[in-house]
């Protein structure tokens, strides 16, 4: 494949997490794009719409983050790959990304939306845990007997769950780093442990390496 592509990135956003590990793990440099959440307009310029992340290669303009790890998968195929070329597999990949993309994004999008809208909110917080305890107890009986969510080894259904568990294990760096990781950090505290899913994402989270 010719040129690096260039990721268009909102840094602590879930969704451009799920791509740049995507990166890292398949080992493909590529150029950043920092986007400032306060002005979409290099966003819409480039892509006609206003949300990220956004790759650019060789021309083409792909956006959702979904569409660009299938974009990825799919163009450089001598790199790990992270979709199946068995029709059931393919099922439950798909399945559990939705599951990923819906259930356990929940409680941590509509976290996102209370710490944008500055208000404190009690029962939303306490919802957003019991959600996430819910779901995150999920993954934690699925990796009772694997280290990752399809068997022995990372495809889209950990790249695409982790970085939204993510922000139940929130790390120092993050919270300094990012204003809504700590805010996260002060309020996504579940109460149990997770051992197996705390060290999943770690391992997942290691992937995000490699700026351009
Ligand atoms: N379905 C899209 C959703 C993208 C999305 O919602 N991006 C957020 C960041 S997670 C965004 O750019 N939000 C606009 C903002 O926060 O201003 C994807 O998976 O990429």
């Amino acid at each position: 494949m010719s040129t690096r592509p260039i990721l268009y990135d909102l840094a602590p956003s879930p969704n451009n997490l799920k791509v740049r590990i995507t990166l890292g793990y398949k080992g493909i440099p590529y150029e950043k794009v920092p986007v400032d959440g306060n002005d979409r307009r290099p966003v819409i310029e480039v892509s006609g719409q206003p949300f990220t992340p956004v790759l650019v290669h060789d021309g083409r303009v792909v956006f959702d983050s979904g569409a660009i790890i299938r974009y990825l998968d799919a163009n450089w195929r001598d790199t790990p790959r992270i979709f199946s070329t068995d029709y059931q597999t393919m099922r439950e990949i798909e399945d559990w990304e939705w599951w990923a993309r819906g259930e356990l994004a929940e409680p941590v999008l509509s976290m996102v939306r209370l710490f944008f809208s500055g208000k404190e909110d009690e029962d939303a917080i306490h919802r957003a845990n019991t959600q996430f305890e819910e779901r995150c107890a999920r993954i934690e009986r699925r990796l009772a007997d694997r280290p990752f969510l399809m068997g022995d080894r990372i495809d889209a259904t950990d790249l695409t769950a982790a970085p939204f568990a993510f922000y139940g294990f929130v790390t120092e760096k993050a919270a300094k780093a990012w204003p809504v990781a700590a805010f996260f950090a002060k309020n996504l505290r579940p109460r149990e442990e997770f051992p197996l899913s705390r060290a999943w994402v770690s391992t997942l989270m290691a992937y995000d390496r490699m700026p351009g």
